[in-house]
This record gives structure tokens, C-alpha cells and sequence, in this order.
């Protein structure tokens, strides 16, 4: 098999057992031979290496006599590369078309509709409306997802900018009611694992206990070894995490199943209305399948295919006052390319009377640019050390109204530990971000405002949904859609192995138990939102320009966007700040 992706090399790296830093696939996907250079560095990998390090494979690259020699990575890898840059787009909202009230969109059926900053939205009708009497460069518009109209366009910071707003003070221009708030967050991590074999085993018991149990009602299933009992053609059912999936020579998919006790092989034929559910299908997901047995026994025909989901019954609960919560990810401080102004023009927007309903803001990771997350970073840095990027996200945080609560989680540039579920940030980094009292927990969250439950997560996975599922199923244009794929599996991070590190833990937390209200990611530094089963989805762009590196992969990236959403109503509002 060529392993001209760094998707590939994951894949062959994980069949040998290994996991690995992204650097270290980067690395072995630019040397001129892959395949060699992957053999090399499994073969000089100490015995205990579970993740092969982009330091290993950079001395295996180094000490191969054959003279192959180590490439500096040049190349973007291809599956991180934005999958249609609609030309066109303009990814400025307010340029879009003017909003249509769409009433299928109203939340009925609300499946998988939404929209992007980029062109691909305006097809869907649910483009935004361009502003009216814009001063400066502030947009706003609806989402078309619920019945409001366009609002009224906010006076680009009316009053004069705040002085820093040092700590926990009323602003001038809200006076937000602080005693009706409810708020609880769920999500720190009680105990972290140890990284020991019995983690492997028990993360993954535990995902199967979870998603099996919402399976359980719909299938009446039995245990693999018992279904290899079963005689042939028995009709059976199975509940497992999916451990291989193989197209057959003639086009039909054989889909390995696993539970506690063992595997068993299903096919799926292509002719039947569910094959294409199988396209959308990632390893380690749990799925139900009901079936006939062959002839022989040894494999299940698939009559039908169901996945955990979100109910289509779903229906989200609202608050019972006038109040909105303002949800944004990716600032990135510390990176040459922060939008300074545009954050500036953002906060100084939270004190105007226009946003005095804006008692919560979200920020779903990434606060700063961090160091060492991708090759070639350096150059790019503003500030260069981690501590004091995070004292310089802190001074920019005191511009947003000290009466506002924040909740906030990192992503994979914070200076927590990669692997998910990440835990909250640590004393010295919360004592540095104290000024604003922010709530600090865990990636993934569940926030509670006012009654709606948010799963706030910051979306390292959505990369390889995007590079893994047919463009038709998730693109970077249409973030939205990757995350209803999420929401459909019930899981925030399904593949094991991959280019999401997933960290062995007694217990499986990426899985989403609870049906959320809102699900709010960042990461792929695109604008989307929609709604899946009822559940509105909001990837919310970022605070940072195009990096070079970003150019490399072909990422637009949609900037300064803030999603503003009535807890009340779930109305959606996007403005944009740059
Ligand atoms: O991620 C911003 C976007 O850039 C996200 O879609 C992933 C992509 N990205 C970031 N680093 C890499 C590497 N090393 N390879 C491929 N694609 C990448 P952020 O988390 O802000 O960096
Ligand atoms: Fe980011
Ligand atoms: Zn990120």
C-alpha cells in the first residue's frame, strides 16, 4: 500500500501497534521514500514506545545508511487540505445573500442544514443578510435557522473603548444582572490514566458499554461467540465497535464487528439503501447491525444498520429569560498573525448596550498560538514563551466585560497534554488567567447556561472526519457537517490510531451520553453552523490570519466571527469583527 498520506501512514503505524506525534507522520510522509522511512523508525523504536516521537523518527531518518537522508517537510500533507476552496467566497457573511426565512429549517425536521462562510452556504438559503448602516467593518447577520429577522446593526463601539477592565467590574455601558445566572460545567477529569495496557482495555469497555446501551433498546443482539454458535442461516443481531472495514472485490462491504467477546464478520451489499451509511463509517464507532447468518455461519448478510444518534424526537431546552451567551474558539495569542484589533472591536462590542444580553462567552481552546505544535512555528511567533502568551491572552481577556462569565477549554496549541479527553489548565496557568474568574474545565465539556446544555469540544477530530468521510458527508467549507457525524456516532473523537490522540483512560469521556442542546467546536478555523436532530451545531472561525502554514495545507481560514446565541429562543446570530 502507497503511503503517500500522512492518513495512511497513521493506519500502517497503528497495525504495528504504534501511535505517533503528528510531527513524526509529517516527517516519515516527506521522505522520498515513506514506506522505508516508516521500517526504519518502527524498527529503531524502543520496545516500550507506544507514541513514536518526531525525535525518533528524525535519528532513524538521520542514521539510514542508505543515504535516503532526512527532508525537512515541504510538502502540505493532502488530506488536511481544504477540500474545495470555493473561489468565489468572499467569506465575509454580510456579503452573502440577503437571509430567507426557511421554513423547513425551522427546527421540524432540522437535519443537517446550516451554513458557512463560504460559498457553499449561500446554497442552502441560509446565508446571512448584509448589514445596514455598518460603521467600520463589524457585520452581522441571522442564520436564517429560526424565525428572526436580520437585527439591527449594533453601533461599532458607540462608546469610547473601556479601559482595561481589571477583574470582576460591572461595565458602564450592560450592567448585566449577575444573580439569575445558573451555570454548571461538567467535564474535569476526576482521574487520569496511567497509560497502562489496562487503560487500553478499559477505555474501550467502556465506550462499548456506553454506546451499546443506547444500541440495546432497538436490536435484540447477542454476544459474538454466541452468534458463532448460532446455526446457519439464524437471523442475529450484533452490537460492536467496528474493527475492520474492507470493500470486497465486487463492490459489497464487509464490516468486522467487535464486543466483549469476540469479533464477527458482516456484509453489507452495495444495492442496499444503508451501504452508504458504511462510507461514513470510522473505526472503533459502535454500531448495531441485524442480520441472517450464511450459510456457513461464519458471516452475518446485514438487513439493517442502526448508530447510537440523537433522537429525532430531540428537543432542546431553552432558558426562561432574555439572555444570550457569545461563543468563539481559537484566539491564538502569541501568534504573529492575531487579530488584535479585530478582538479588540469584538470586546469593546460587549460593552454596548446592544450586547447588555451577552452574559456568557465560550471559548472552545486554542487561547494561544503555544510553541513546537507544527514545524516552522517559530518564525511565526509573536511572543515566544508559553507563559507569557497566556499573560498576554489574559490582558486581552480584562477587555471583556468583567460582569460576563466565561467558560473556557483548551485545545491541542494549549499547554495541556495532547491526548483527549484534555484536562482543565493547571494551577499556574489558571493563576495567570485569574483576572476574569473564567471557568476552566476539561476538553470536552458540558456547560449548563441558564438550562441549555452546551458540549463545548474543541475539535481535533473533526480533521479526520473531513479527511476520512466522502466530500458529500464533511468538507472544511461545511464544518456542521462533520460535527452532526460526531453527534450521529455519539462520540467526539471515534477513531483510535489516528491523527486524534486519544488517551487511554479507566473510562471513556469522549463519548456524549447526554443528548447536548448546542454543540460548540473550533479548530478547522472555519465559520459553520446548522442544526442535527435539533441540536445546533457552531464551529466558531477564529482570531488569527492565514499562517504560512496554513497556506501550505490550503486553509482560508474564516476569521473574527462571533456566534451569538439566544438562550431563549436558540436563535443564532453571527457578527463579525474584522
Ligand atoms: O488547527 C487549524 C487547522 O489547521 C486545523 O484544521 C488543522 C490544520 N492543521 C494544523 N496543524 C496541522 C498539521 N501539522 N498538519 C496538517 N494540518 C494541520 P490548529 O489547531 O489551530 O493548528
Ligand atoms: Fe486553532
Ligand atoms: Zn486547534
Amino acid at each position: 500500500m502507497p503511503l503517500e498520506t500522512p492518513a495512511r501512514i497513521v493506519r500502517a503505524l497503528a497495525d504495528r501497534g504504534y501511535n505517533a506525534e503528528r510531527e513524526a507522520v509529517t516527517l516519515i510522509a516527506n521522505q522520498p521514500d515513506p514506506t522505508r522511512a516508516l521500517e526504519r523508525a518502527v524498527e529503531k523504536a524502543p520496545d516500550e514506545t507506544l507514541v513514536l516521537s518526531a525525535g525518533q523518527v528524525r535519528e532513524s531518518i538521520e542514521n539510514d545508511s542508505s543515504g535516503a537522508g532526512y527532508t525537512t517537510p515541504q510538502e502540505p500533507p493532502a488530506e488536511n487540505s481544504t477540500a474545495d476552496s470555493t473561489g468565489d467566497s468572499d467569506p465575509h457573511v454580510s456579503s452573502g445573500t440577503p437571509a430567507e426565512q426557511s421554513p423547513q429549517n425551522g427546527g421540524e425536521t432540522g437535519d443537517e442544514t446550516g451554513g458557512s462562510a463560504g460559498g457553499a452556504s449561500r446554497e442552502s438559503g441560509l446565508a446571512a443578510s448584509p448589514p445596514d448602516g455598518t460603521t467600520g467593518s463589524q457585520s452581522t447577520a441571522t442564520t436564517g435557522l429560526t424565525e428572526e429577522g436580520a437585527p439591527e446593526m449594533g453601533q461599532q463601539s458607540a462608546a469610547a473603548r473601556p479601559e482595561s477592565n481589571q477583574g470582576k467590574t460591572d461595565s458602564p455601558a450592560s450592567e448585566r444582572s449577575v444573580e439569575d445566572r445558573e451555570i454548571t460545567v461538567s467535564g474535569d477529569i476526576a482521574s487520569i490514566g496511567t497509560g497502562k495496557y489496562s487503560d487500553f482495555v478499559s477505555v474501550f469497555q467502556d465506550r462499548y458499554e456506553k454506546l451499546s446501551r443506547q444500541l440495546r433498546g432497538r436490536v435484540n443482539h447477542r454476544p459474538a461467540d454466541t452468534i458463532e454458535q448460532m446455526s446457519p442461516g439464524s437471523d442475529a443481531a450484533l452490537i460492536g465497535l467496528v474493527s475492520d472495514i474492507r470493500s470486497t472485490a465486487s463492490g459489497h462491504w464487509l464490516v468486522e464487528l467487535e464486543d466483549t467477546t469476540g469479533t464477527f464478520p458482516c456484509l453489507i451489499m452495495k444495492d442496499r439503501e444503508f451501504a452508504d451509511d458504511v462510507r461514513n463509517m470510522l473505526h472503533d464507532e459502535c454500531v448495531a447491525v441485524e442480520g441472517t447468518l450464511a450459510d456457513d455461519g461464519g458471516i452475518l448478510f446485514v438487513d439493517s444498520l442502526h448508530f447510537p444518534d440523537i433522537p429525532r424526537t430531540h428537543s432542546p431546552s431553552t432558558a426562561d429569560r432574555p439572555v444570550k451567551a457569545a461563543l468563539i474558539s481559537d484566539v491564538h495569542c502569541g501568534s504573529e498573525e492575531f487579530l488584535g484589533d479585530a478582538w479588540q472591536r469584538f470586546a469593546d462590542w460587549l460593552h454596548t448596550p446592544e450586547a447588555a444580553e451577552v452574559e456568557y462567552l465560550l471559548i472552545a481552546g486554542d487561547m494561544v498560538e503555544g510553541i513546537g505544535v507544527y514545524p516552522g512555528q517559530d518564525e511565526e511567533l509573536d511572543i515566544v514563551d508559553i507563559y507569557d502568551q497566556y499573560e498576554a491572552f489574559s490582558e486581552h481577556l480584562k477587555d471583556v466585560p468583567g460582569d460576563i462569565e466565561i467558560v473556557m477549554i483548551p485545545g491541542n496549541h494549549d499547554a495541556v497534554r495532547l491526548a483527549e479527553p484534555q484536562p482543565a489548565f493547571d494551577e499556574e496557568l489558571r493563576g495567570i488567567m485569574s483576572a476574569h474568574d473564567a471557568q476552566i474545565s476539561a476538553n470536552p465539556s458540558t456547560v449548563t447556561i441558564e438550562g441549555v446544555s452546551v458540549l463545548m469540544y474543541h475539535g481535533v477530530s473533526l480533521d479526520e472526519v473531513i479527511a476520512e468521510l466522502p466530500d458529500e458527508s464533511a468538507t472544511y467549507d461545511r464544518p456542521h457537517d462533520a460535527m452532526a457525524q460526531l453527534l450521529k456516532k455519539r462520540h467526539v473523537a471515534p477513531q483510535y490510531g489516528g491523527q486524534t490522540r486519544v488517551a487511554p483512560e479507566p473510562e471513556d469521556h469522549l463519548v456524549m451520553e447526554e443528548v447536548p442542546d448546542i454543540f460548540h467546536t473550533g479548530h478547522v478555523h472555519k465559520l459553520g453552523y446548522g442544526k442535527y436532530h435539533n441540536v445546533l451545531m457552531v464551529n466558531s472561525s477564529c482570531w488569527q490570519s492565514q499562517t504560512d502554514f496554513q497556506k501550505k495545507v490550503n486553509l482560508q481560514p474564516d476569521v473574527g466571527y462571533a456566534p451569538i446565541i439566544d438562550l431563549q429562543t436558540l436563535d443564532l446570530t453571527i457578527r463579525q469583527f474584522v
